[in-house]
């Protein structure tokens, strides 16, 4: 597999694809860092959504009209190209949702409901996100599981013996995530997977964070289920996947009922359809998997190897420009293969709130708050931290920009 960077005149020829990167933002050309909330869309993806609309706008799946079947089609390709990406087995085990959010809660409410009970276990981690974090948590408290987290190390990564301690026989559960969005940890899935198979456990990777830079098969991780969101792979809002093991959708109970998902229904009773529309009820996201689709094409076009180069190099930029500031504290495990395209920092003095204020004056887009990790940030001992995250059209050049900005926050609080 070739590591090769990126390379600057490379993402020069990205950049052009995204009109929005060109905007100005209180005079000045925006420097979006703000990836691991939502990524830019590059043009091809919004032609392909435009194309949709102006050309085949049509309910899927009903019409045997010609607009209908040429959607249907489009619909389900989506699928396949979705399954491709993640080396799943097929479309039946690639079901269409809202976001990861809903992915993990579909989860939670169809199996986690009807499977669980007291004395099960639940092992989530330190590092969860609110997705996965709340929803486990609250499934938990509806069926009497108990629910135990993975400790994070100082080091920022999580402590594998003590996973194998909370892992045991009584463990029905373990949802992880595989890229960390606060502390840009890159976990080691497959041996938290392996970990779970052991004693019987079905394991769920939140992939949020992974998919969208770094090449993600879901067989060689072996999850059960692995979930997504397009909005963050340089695809449409409004989509996310789950993968989940065919025999495992299979036995699940839908999550969603009504239309679509059905294939016979009388006044007393239904039969479910097919995987994965047993999981799509109702009108689907039929422009968002075009969308989703054609950012798969564009992402897979410029190499995922490629991408997660290009996010570490700057990740190691970015973490080794503000470690030498002396007064910023940075979360998080130091660079390297483990460490995804994301820094986490505070600045000595400075609410995290008050340093994105000052960089939006500068024209620099980070995230301030907890990015829906409140138990972590309460472990690390701070109530907020800013947050800059990478993608594939972002320089040095902008990180240089962000640091700029820290040393202006940095006089006007002195
Ligand atoms: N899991 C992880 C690891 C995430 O980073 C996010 C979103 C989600 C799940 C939820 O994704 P959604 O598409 O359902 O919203 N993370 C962030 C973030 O870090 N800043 O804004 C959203």
């Amino acid at each position: 597999m070739s590591q090769q960077n990126v390379g600057a005149l490379e993402v020069e020829r990205i950049r052009d694809q995204f009109p929005i990167l060109e905007r100005e933002v209180n005079g000045q050309r925006v420097v979006y860092l703000d990836n691991a909330a939502t990524t830019q869309t590059p043009d091809a993806v919004v032609d392909a959504m435009s194309d949709y609309y102006r050309n085949y706008n049509s309910n899927v799946h009903r019409g045997i009209h010609h607009l209908s079947q040429e959607a249907s089609i489009a619909y389900e390709d989506a699928h396949d190209r979705v399954a491709e990406f993640i080396n799943a087995d097929g479309r039946e085990e690639v079901v269409f949702t809202k976001n990861t959010t809903e992915a993990e809660n579909l989860v939670a409410y169809s199996w986690g409901l009807n499977e669980l009970g007291p004395g099960d276990r639940i092992v989530l981690t330190e590092m969860e996100h609110h997705a996965s974090l709340v929803t486990w948590q609250q499934i938990g408290k509806r069926t009497g599981a108990d629910v135990e987290y993975v400790r994070v190390t100082d080091e920022g990564r999580l402590d594998m013996d003590h996973a194998r301690e909370l892992i045991t026989d009584d463990t029905a559960m373990v949802s992880a995530v595989h890229v960390s969005n606060t502390l840009g940890t890159v976990n080691p899935v497959s041996e938290l997977v392996e970990i779970a198979h052991d004693h019987d456990a079905l394991a769920f990777i939140d992939g949020a964070q992974a998919v969208p830079n770094r090449p993600v098969d879901v067989k060689a991780i072996d999850a059960d289920f692995y979930a997504f969101s397009g909005h963050k792979m340089a695809g449409p809002t409004g989509i996310g996947v789950l993968y989940g093991k065919e025999h495992l959708l299979e036995e699940m109970e839908p999550y969603l009922y009504g239309g679509d998902m059905i294939t016979k229904v009388t006044f007393e009773d239904a039969t479910w359809n097919e995987l994965p529309w047993k999981f799509e009820a109702g009108t689907p996201q039929i422009a968002e998997a075009v969308g989703l689709r054609a950012a798969v094409d564009w992402l897979e076009e410029i190499g995922m190897d490629r991408i997660r180069a290009h996010e570490e190099e700057l990740a190691r930029y970015a973490y080794e420009q503000l470690a030498a500031e002396g007064d910023v504290e940075i979360y998080g495990p130091e660079p390297g293969p483990d460490r995804g395209g994301l820094v986490s920092f505070n600045l000595e003095g400075v609410h995290a709130h008050d340093l994105a204020s000052i960089m939006n004056d500068h024209a620099v887009a980070i995230r301030a708050g907890d990015h829906c990790t409140q138990p972590l940030h309460d472990k690390l001992g701070v109530a907020a931290s800013a947050r800059a995250s990478f993608y594939v059209y972002n320089t040095e050049a902008e990180i240089d920009a962000l640091v700029e900005a820290i040393d202006d926050a940095r006089q006007l609080f002195s």
